[in-house]
């Protein structure tokens, strides 16, 4: 298999292509500028199919989400993830960032509980960050424990349960925080909370009162700035196991985050199938200053697959450029396939995504928006048709080579080399 494509190819692709946006208004090196410079959150658990660092504890519930599939060369601690994370940084053009769960601290022989975590639990993954250069983001583990087993957490009935887990989304922001200070770049923490029922639940409103109390205790904190901490809420609108209730729906958030000045967090699978995750975009920055993504593809549920340059994506991006808004937003992806190449399944989401980013930053919006105004639907329609033949390979290929990547699918050589060295030797 020959994957290479030379740099002279590359060139004169791109020429054509730079001449052939030009006529449609696009100036394809901004784009291509723009595009890298957006930065792209790595989740780190992909690495190691969402299973955490910590001593696995006897019998653990789901957590509502599930990765499938036995591939050889899962990570099994935080040395073989940071190392896999490094090859993906190498494969990948742009700006990177990486977003860390709380069961990946690294406590050495002692465990150490979800609520009395401290920032030097993570010292191991700041100092990879601040080698790389790269920000940390935050996720609170609410989930994986045997304090979640029930199906609740911060809503739970059980005020000791709700105190346990107030208690780790506090300690949380402080890791956040300490990150952020650290870097010099503000750290996103995201709170997702799996609570909810299978079955119908008699009373949905006193769970969401108590997660509504839950959540302005552990935002309450006040030696956490959100100047450092910049939180957000994830909805959803089912899960394994909370197929008929979930707390913390899209609703919920919204208005949540609304009322308390935080970010809405939109997951691409977290919605009903036929609902356009792309459409809420401008109406949710009609009111909120910020939004953040995950980015993931659902199919026929919210079975995060790897991400692939679908409509969804595609779309939601377009949105985003049309609306000039990648500065009020947040990408981070959210996926994690046991069944392929893990090192791999990084490359092809992270890069899926940023092409999508760089497809909205290349869309002739100004030529559809005058034709809409114009009145002439079907030059609109005709010209968003003609878009997608447009010749954006020979743009991507170009930006791989100003990002210090490998182009096209040239990546899939070192990938392999990994597998022999270093993938294959796992148990
Ligand atoms: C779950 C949410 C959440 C998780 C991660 C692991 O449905 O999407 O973002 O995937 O926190
Ligand atoms: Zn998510």
């Amino acid at each position: 298999m020959n994957l290479s494509t030379s740099r002279a190819a590359i060139t004169s692709a791109y020429r054509l292509a730079r001449a052939a946006y030009a006529e449609r208004g696009v100036d394809t090196d901004a784009a291509i500028k723009r595009a890298l410079a957006v930065p792209i959150s790595l989740h780190c658990w992909q690495a190691d199919d969402v299973r955490g660092l910590e001593t696995p504890q006897d019998g653990l519930v789901g957590c509502g989400t599930l990765a499938t599939g036995s591939y050889p060369g899962r990570a099994r601690n935080g040395d073989e993830m940071r190392a896999d994370l490094d090859l993906v940084l190498k494969l990948l053009p742009g700006e990177q960032r990486l977003n860390l769960h709380a069961f990946y601290a690294e406590t050495g022989k002692k465990a150490v509980d979800r609520d009395a975590l401290t920032p030097a639990h993570f010292s191991r993954w700041l100092d990879w960050a601040q080698d790389r250069r790269v920000g940390l983001d935050f996720n609170p583990t609410y989930f994986a424990h045997e304090l979640a087993n029930s199906g609740f957490t911060l809503a739970s009935a059980d005020k000791n349960v709700r105190e346990f887990w107030i208690e780790h989304g506090r300690v949380s922001r402080r890791i956040a925080q300490h990150f952020s200070k650290k870097l010099g770049s503000p750290s996103v923490i995201n709170h997702w909370i799996p609570d909810g029922t299978k079955d119908q639940p008699a009373d949905r409103w006193a769970p969401r009162a108590r997660l509504t109390e839950s959540l302005d205790a552990i935002l309450a904190d006040t030696k956490v700035s959100r100047a450092h901490c910049v939180d957000a809420v994830e909805g959803k609108l089912f899960g394994i196991g909370s197929e008929d209730y979930v707390v913390g729906s899209h609703e919920f958030y919204a208005a949540y985050a609304q009322s308390r000045s935080v970010v809405p967090c939109l997951d691409l699978g977290h919605y009903h199938p036929t609902e356009s995750v792309a459409d809420k975009v401008s109406a949710l920055l009609q009111f909120h200053p910020r939004l953040l993504l995950h980015t993931s593809r659902p199919i026929r549920w919210d079975s995060d697959h790897v991400v692939i340059l679908d409509d969804a994506v595609r779309a939601l991006f377009t949105e985003i450029a049309r609306g000039g808004a990648f500065n009020r937003v947040f990408v981070a992806l959210d996926f994690f396939d046991a069944s392929i190449n893990r090192i791999a399944a990084y490359v092809v989401g992270a890069r899926a995504t940023r092409q999508a980013i760089l497809l909205g930053l290349l869309d002739p919006t100004k030529l559809l928006k005058a034709a809409e105004a114009g009145g002439r639907g079907h030059e609109r329609l005709a010209l968003m048709e003609q878009a997608k033949a447009m010749p954006w390979g020979a743009v991507w290929d170009m930006l791989c080579v100003r990002g210090g990547t490998p182009p096209a699918a040239t990546w899939l050589t070192a990938v392999a080399n990994y597998e022999t060295k270093v993938l294959s030797q796992r148990g």
